[in-house]
Formats: C-alpha cells, sequence, structure tokens
C-alpha cells in the first residue's frame, strides 16, 4: 500500500500515531493548498459581488457543490446545501422539516445508537409538536436486525433519522430496508452519514435518502464545512432554518420572499475557502477510490481486532468480526479506567479517544460508562497498528497489576 502520510503535514512531521479518526481526520497538503488558494487567488464574499474577482469566488464556491453532488450522486446541484457540520445539517431537518410537518400523535424513529447529534434534535422536535420520539434497540453486539428495524416503523413514522454507521461501534444499520419501510407509510429518512461518508461510497439516489448529513472535517476537509442532502421537493416545501443575508429575494418593512435553493437555506456569509477545500479532499478520496480505501481500512481493522484478541483482559464492544466495525473498535480493559489508557497510550505519542462518544444512552445500554475507541483511517499503517497493540498489552502491568 502507498505510504499516504507524506502528503499529511502533520503525521510526516511527526511521529504521532493518529488513530483517532472518528473525531476529525488529518488534512492532506492537497486540501490545505486548495483552501489556500481559495484566500489567495479568489477571496472576495461569493454570491453576492458583481465584479470579477467577486464572480470567480462564486464559481469556485458553486463548483465545489457539484463536486459534492457527484460525490454522493445527487440528482442536482441544488439538493446540496452547505452547513458547518452534520450536527447543524441535522437540526436544520429539525427545526424547517420536523417542527413545520409533525403533529401530535406523529411518531420519530430514532435508534439507541445515535451520537447526541441526531438526538437532542429530535427531542426537541418531539418536545415542541407533541410527536412520539421512538427508539430502535439493538443487540449486545450492537446489530440492528432488519426484521426488528422494519418492524419498528408505524403507520405514524414521519420521520427516521439513523447513524448510517455507529460511531461508537462502527456497526452498518440496514438503512435500505429501513427507507423502504418508512417511504411505505408515506415517511421521510435522514441518514447521519458522519461516519460513513469518509469510509463508504454513498449514492443518496439508490439509497433513496431523503436527507442526508455529514462533515467535512471527517473526511479530510477543513473545519467548519459540513453538508445536508436533501430531496428538491422536500427542501423547496420546508422554510428557512437560518434567516438573514443571501437567503432572500427580496425584503420589504412587513417581510421577505426567500431565495430558490440552495441559498434559501445559506443565510449570511458562507464558508468559501472550506467549501473548496471539501472538494479537493473528495477529489484526493476520489484519487484512491472509495472502493479502495474501504478495503483498505477493512484490512486495518482486521489485523487490529486479531491482535486485540490476543489478550483477555481486552474487550472489544460489538461484534469480532471486522466487517462490523468499519474501522471503529470501542474496547474496554479489565480493572482500568478508558481515561486511562487514552493516558497511558498518549505518553507513547498514540492518540486514541476515551469517553462516552456522545453517545451516551448508545453506552447505557451497552452496560458500560465509557469506553477507549481506536478508529482507523487509510493513511494509517501496520506500524501505527503494532504500536497501538504493543501499547494496549502493557496497559493493565503500567496500572499496577504486575502483568
Ligand atoms: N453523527 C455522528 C455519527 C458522529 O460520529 C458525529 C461526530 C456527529 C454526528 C457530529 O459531527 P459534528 O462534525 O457535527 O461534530 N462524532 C465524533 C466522535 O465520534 N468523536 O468526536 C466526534
Amino acid at each position: 500500500m502507498e505510504n499516504f502520510k507524506k502528503d499529511f503535514p502533520l503525521l510526516a512531521g511527526s511521529d504521532i500515531a493518529y488513530l483517532d479518526n472518528a473525531a476529525t481526520e488529518q488534512r492532506p497538503r492537497q486540501v490545505l493548498e486548495a483552501e489556500r488558494e481559495f484566500y489567495n487567488k479568489y477571496n472576495a464574499n461569493p454570491l453576492r459581488g458583481l465584479y470579477a474577482l467577486a464572480m470567480e469566488a462564486t464559481e469556485r464556491y458553486e463548483a465545489a457543490r457539484e463536486r459534492v453532488q457527484k460525490f454522493i450522486h445527487a440528482a442536482r446541484p441544488e439538493e446540496i446545501i452547505f452547513t458547518r457540520n452534520t450536527t447543524e445539517s441535522i437540526n436544520l431537518v429539525a427545526y424547517s422539516y420536523a417542527l413545520s410537518t409533525l403533529k401530535p400523535g406523529d411518531e420519530i424513529l430514532i435508534s439507541i445508537a445515535e451520537h447526541h447529534s441526531n438526538m437532542l434534535p429530535w427531542q426537541m422536535a418531539a418536545r415542541q409538536t407533541g410527536a412520539t420520539l421512538k427508539y430502535l434497540e439493538c443487540g449486545p453486539d450492537g446489530s440492528f436486525p432488519e426484521e426488528e428495524v422494519v418492524a419498528a416503523v408505524t403507520p405514524r413514522t414521519k420521520i427516521a433519522a439513523v447513524a448510517h454507521i455507529s460511531n461508537v461501534l462502527g456497526k452498518v444499520m440496514p438503512v435500505e430496508a429501513l427507507i423502504r419501510a418508512v417511504h411505505a407509510v408515506g415517511g421521510v429518512v435522514l441518514l447521519d452519514a458522519a461516519q460513513s461518508a469518509p469510509h463508504v461510497p454513498i449514492d443518496v439516489q439508490k439509497l433513496d435518502a431523503d436527507f442526508l448529513a455529514f462533515s467535512g472535517h471527517k473526511l479530510m476537509a477543513p473545519m467548519g464545512i459540513g453538508v445536508l442532502y436533501g430531496k428538491k421537493a422536500l427542501l423547496d416545501a420546508m422554510p428557512p432554518f437560518l434567516t438573514g443575508g443571501e437567503m432572500i429575494e427580496s425584503v420589504t418593512r412587513e417581510g421577505a420572499t426567500y431565495a430558490p435553493l440552495p441559498h434559501k437555506f445559506e443565510a449570511g456569509t458562507v464558508n468559501g475557502g472550506g467549501a473548496v477545500a471539501l472538494a479537493a479532499a473528495i477529489d484526493y478520496l476520489e484519487t484512491i477510490g472509495m472502493e479502495t480505501i474501504h478495503k483498505r481500512e477493512l484490512e486495518l481493522t482486521r489485523y487490529t481486532l486479531e491482535g486485540m484478541k490476543q489478550r483477555a483482559c481486552i474487550h472489544v464492544q460489538g461484534s469480532g468480526r471486522a466487517e462490523d466495525h468499519c474501522g471503529i473498535i470501542s474496547f474496554t480493559i479489565d480493572g482500568v479506567h478508558p481515561h486511562d489508557i487514552a493516558t497511558i497510550l498518549d505518553a507513547d505519542g498514540i492518540a486514541i479517544r476515551a469517553g462516552h462518544h456522545c453517545a451516551q444512552p448508545l453506552l447505557k445500554h451497552l452496560g458500560v460508562m465509557s469506553t477507549a475507541r481506536v478508529s482507523l483511517a487509510f493513511y494509517n499503517t501496520e506500524e501505527d497498528v503494532d504500536r497501538f497493540l504493543k501499547a494496549v498489552c502493557r496497559v493493565r502491568r503500567e496500572m499496577g497489576y504486575g502483568e
């Protein structure tokens, strides 16, 4: 496998084993250069200037939208709304779509495995509309059996919102079956693709997803740029989420008419540099190929799991199969707090996350307060994993267990 680390200034310039990719990925030089180039050569406020430079900024911003459209195979560029991150994308749908359509007695279906970002907006929407929030439960291995997912959909299900891939377990949700079942009762489905868009090919039309949200920073783009995909007919019918500049057609003392899609949902000055850099990140990913990335991450996941299985004191959450993890492995070690695991690994330059991973209801459901989590990206190497395994096998000794 090619050495990708040479493209990543932070990884090339240090000997860190960066294994917290589910939190945020590193940025390659190509992405950083694209952002710099935008500010060095094309900086003007996109979407409003009438002079050449501002038009150039607008063109680059809109070209980035088309790049995202192709990446997730959306039918039209105006179905791509730029936001700050997954959290904002989901809140947009909850505030705009859910508050304007839900009624008492309607059901919102989410799962117990959601990141808080795909849970709190629906708790809010349920509280404000009188709708009922229902949870899909997962088994002890983190799986959501297709029959149970389909059976949870009722004629009252108006919105289902689920993580395509869990940020704690790495397990893929049976989203195709869910989408079919929800559509059969006239509801809509939002996919939280924060953990899937960087790792598996996404085709919103094949999936027939109604909404899909992801964050640029988890696929090597800068922080502060995110995406909401929505079907045109749904977005057209939705009221704006944020109001202000750039999202209007005309304003009077009494009110306003709104701009057409996508600008209706992009109030205020946009993140031009972020959007352009996100397009560069997608170019980088697709030059390697999403299938290749997925295969490489599966290989690394398998290698990591094999190593972890050698020690009986290490307990992996979810199944033991690499295919069920998509590069994300949460674990505990007998008698050691996950925060201590992360601190001990940090002393050897190994970065992993520990805590509740913004998924407290899932951890409670699994019967743990917190876990340590290693999360891999294609640019990680077997050497990173070897360093992790060596350190993780030493944790109990370092904690004074004498083994
Ligand atoms: N949904 C999922 C499935 C996530 O994993 C995350 C972030 C979010 C939503 C929110 O993304 P944001 O970019 O809006 O913050 N997950 C993590 C994580 O697992 N560790 O740090 C952030």
